[in-house]
């Protein structure tokens, strides 16, 4: 097998985003994120930081000043995509038109040239978590007035960039940075709660259809989506009379994973039928038009897929009525995320996403594995030598194929990450890269996986 059987029209890349990879978090008229503050802030509890050894994100890969020499890297892997995010914050600093920052503008122009001379594709998401802090101090996504800000700024960045864009992404997961962020607090702004979550997931809707339109209208040539964290949900095997409460659990976590925020982008609202709580928002938050606005015609959809997840019955989570089996619990080997290896999901995902007839086109925007590298030298060379990763990629890649041979439009695949970088909560503990940063030095190392790769991309790597 090798990449021809994906056919020639289908695009390969590799995934980054701003927080993760940029540092310069002040410099050149930069205005503070929720992750800036998030990082900045001490936990609640004493004995335990919001994040693994209070990392952050100030100088992460300090892609920033090394996005030169970072693109040449890609370009000597023969890397023809590279998705990244725009940082909301360097544009308007404080989330809205009037701060204006030129120097900002400038750096993704740079940016953006610098990979078309490199002849990578730039592939831009729009929001990958990042939020201005000052829109946060009113609210954030809890109110509704952060997605007209948001609308402000889609409209100004794909104006902006548009000659140069050919695919644009609205959103990075939403259902991560709504449910992290706004319901349990573990990803910036840290609030939790009902109240903060429901409003939460029905303004993302709202800018996520809104800025859609916005996006297409500016850049009628352009490939504009949005991308989903999915994961393939499964019932706990039981043969007890809880067996019928397990799968009825697995249909709302499923609804909540992968459903919620597809759907009413397509038109189909709220999926109140599988998760019924979700009539809160009809109730408290829905406003006339808001069906109209949540929905747009996207010309594909984003699928990022690293793992599945089992679910059991239980009558003490909100929402879901149900919990997560730890893949710890039930599996010998996971990533180093503690996620269970299990390709087959990405072929269900695949089917599932392609199963919505208005599910045009898919690209997988995000797969790849966190291991623990161990760096060796050989003969004055530093080898890391991450067969893992290199398998993990192998086996997720046929899945891809397999669905891609039974129908599915799934034409591209990014693998995340580029480099190692910073892991939110999880600071820069797990490295997902093709390359290794040694963040003390910043020198960057490719892995074996990202040799491998190249080659894949050559037509050279059978598997
Ligand atoms: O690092 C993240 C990324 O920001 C969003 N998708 C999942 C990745 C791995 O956890």
């Amino acid at each position: 097998m090798n990449k021809m059987d994906f056919g020639n029209t289908f695009i390969w890349g590799v995934s980054t985003a701003a927080y993760q990879i940029e540092g310069a978090w002040n410099e050149d008229g930069k205005g503070e994120s929720i992750w800036d503050r998030f990082t900045h802030t001490k936990g609640i509890l004493p004995f335990r930081s919001r994040i693994y050894q209070n990392h952050n994100g100030d100088i992460a890969c300090d892609h920033y000043h090394r996005y030169r020499e970072d693109l040449q890297l890609m370009r000597e892997l023969h890397i023809p995509n590279y998705r990244f995010s725009i940082a909301w914050t360097r544009i308007f600093p404080d989330g809205t038109k009037k701060s204006k920052n030129q120097k900002g503008i400038d750096f993704y122009h740079r940016l953006i040239d610098c990979c078309l001379e490199n002849q990578i594709t730039p592939n831009v998401t729009l929001y990958h978590w990042d939020l201005p802090q000052a829109l946060e101090e009113q609210g954030g996504w809890t109110n509704r007035e952060t997605y007209q800000r948001f609308l402000d700024y889609v409209d100004f960045v794909t104006r902006e960039y548009r000659d140069k864009v050919p695919r644009w992404f609205i959103f990075n997961e939403p259902f991560v940075f709504t449910t992290l962020g706004y319901m349990l607090g573990i990803h910036a702004p840290g609030k939790m709660g009902l109240s903060n979550y429901y409003p939460s997931i029905h303004h993302v809707c709202l800018a996520q259809g809104e800025g859609g339109k916005i996006a297409k209208s500016n850049c009628p040539d352009a490939e504009i989506g949005t991308t989903f964290s999915c994961i393939h949900v499964e019932p706990k095997q039981s043969n007890s009379i809880f067996s019928d409460l397990h799968k009825s659990a697995a249909i709302r976590f499923d609804t909540l994973f992968n459903c919620l925020f597809l759907e009413t982008m397509l038109g189909l609202g709220y999926p109140i039928d599988r998760l019924p709580s979700l009539k809160v928002i009809l109730d408290k938050y829905f406003q006339q038009d808001d069906d109209k606005k949540m929905q747009f015609d996207a010309d594909f959809v984003g699928v990022q897929n690293y793992t599945r997840e089992i679910v059991e019955w239980s009558l003490f989570v909100p929402v879901v009525w149900g919990n997560i089996v730890p893949a710890k619990k039930r599996c010998e080997k996971t990533t180093e995320m503690g996620w269970e290896i299990y390709p087959e999901g990405i072929y269900h995902i695949l089917k599932k996403y392609a199963s919505y007839e208005k599910v045009k086109k898919i690209y997988v925007t995000e797969n790849g594995a966190a291991f623990r590298d161990e760096l060796e030298i050989k003969d004055g060379k530093v080898i890391i030598n991450d067969i893992a990763r290199i398998d993990f990629i192998q086996s997720y890649l046929a899945q891809v194929l397999r669905a891609k041979r039974e129908g599915v439009p799934v034409e591209g695949y990014f693998i995340w990450s580029f480099m190692d970088n910073f892991e939110w909560a999880e600071g820069y503990r797990p490295r997902f890269g093709l390359v290794y940063v040694d963040y003390q030095t910043q020198k960057r190392y490719v892995k074996n996986s990202g040799y491998w790769y190249k080659s894949f991309l050559e037509g050279n790597a059978e598997f």
